[in-house]
């Protein structure tokens, strides 16, 4: 008898020539940006890997501790016989690592590439034969809509959405906001005991903030030079990356730490007819990720429509999971 697949679907269209001019748009700007979303090539997902096991990289370390310590009251929330809903799931581990103290009726895995998911499934669902398992490439920062072949597993059952590993402080506080929203509107289309489990990076002394994004090892410089490598192949540009340093530093106004690429020298970028000239110094803005208070983040969670909240942090207060419904 053939092993039960996954059930796999790929509705992320990759629009090249968009990507193309968001990243010319970008580099044109006063303060050059890039979207951290050029980060996540193959090298990059491996790096970003190996930057949650650095000693200095707390969250995900921190969040699992969370999970552990406080097992059987967080899982007290987690409606039965639900459909998992993981947000950004990559290799699958955060959740199904949850499956032993609740087990799902149906989980699935939403990521930009359904192909990086596929294997990883395979295995989940030849291993948890009773769970029905579900792949789905789609970029859901814009948009949560789940293909209609899932409409009974939504509608039927409570939903439990999961976006773990403090992914959230990606987006800015109003993209934020939207996004919340989106997930509340889905969990109404669930069943009562539908919720969200989401992790939060709170804000802390700024040493401790900087050192997770400026490791010894580099790991967290090379995750951000390689960008670059992404740009040159997607837009044939001719960064050279020896010109180039790792910035890490805690905007305490905006509540963020940013990653910049710094000019060593004065130089130019040249790609299809365009070119930028760097001073020596000037930098390259790469990733935002914003600190959260229990206060902040509580209410933004009930300004997007989420009620009964709770959270739960570590001793020092690092980093928190908040349940909601
Ligand atoms: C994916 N995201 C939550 C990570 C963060 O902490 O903002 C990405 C990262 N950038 C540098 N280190 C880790």
């Amino acid at each position: 008898m053939q092993d039960k697949q996954p059930l796999l679907f790929d509705i992320h269209q990759e629009n090249k020539d968009a990507n193309v001019q968001e990243l010319i748009q970008g580099l044109l700007c006063t303060q050059a940006i890039l979207s951290p979303k050029y980060f996540y090539d193959e090298l990059g997902s491996v790096l970003f890997d190996a930057i949650t096991l650095l000693p200095e990289y707390y969250p995900t370390r921190t969040e699992l501790q969370i999970f552990t310590h406080q097992a059987s009251e967080i899982h007290a929330h987690f409606p039965k016989h639900a459909t998992w809903i993981d947000l950004g799931a990559g290799s699958c581990q955060k959740a199904v690592s949850l499956f032993s103290s609740t087990m799902p009726a149906t989980y699935v895995a939403v990521d930009i590439s359904v192909e990086y998911l596929t294997n990883n499934l395979r295995d989940l669902q030849a291993k948890y034969a009773a769970v029905s398992v579900v792949g789905i490439g789609m970029d859901f920062s814009n948009s949560l809509t789940f293909p209609a072949a899932l409409q009974e597993q939504l509608t039927a059952n409570p939903i439990l959405a999961l976006y773990l590993g403090s992914s959230l402080g990606n987006f800015n506080p109003t993209d934020a906001f939207y996004f919340l929203q989106r997930i509340a509107d889905l969990c109404k289309t669930g069943q009562p005991g539908s919720g969200l489990i989401i992790g939060i990076d709170l804000v802390k002394d700024v040493d401790t903030l900087e050192r997770a994004y400026a490791d010894d090892l580099g790991v967290t410089a090379a995750f951000n030079l390689n960008v670059l490598r992404r740009v040159n192949s997607l837009l044939g540009s001719d960064f050279d990356l020896l010109d180039w340093q790792h910035i890490a530093r805690f905007n305490v106004q905006e509540s963020r730490v940013e990653m910049h690429l710094q000019a060593k020298r004065d130089l130019v970028v040249n790609w299809q007819g365009h070119q930028r000239h760097f001073k020596k110094d000037e930098t390259i803005h790469t990733e935002n990720s914003y600190k959260w208070t229990i206060e902040n983040f509580s209410s933004q969670l009930i300004k997007s429509g989420f009620s009964n909240i709770r959270h739960w942090t570590d001793t020092k207060s690092h980093y928190a999971l908040f349940w909601a419904s």
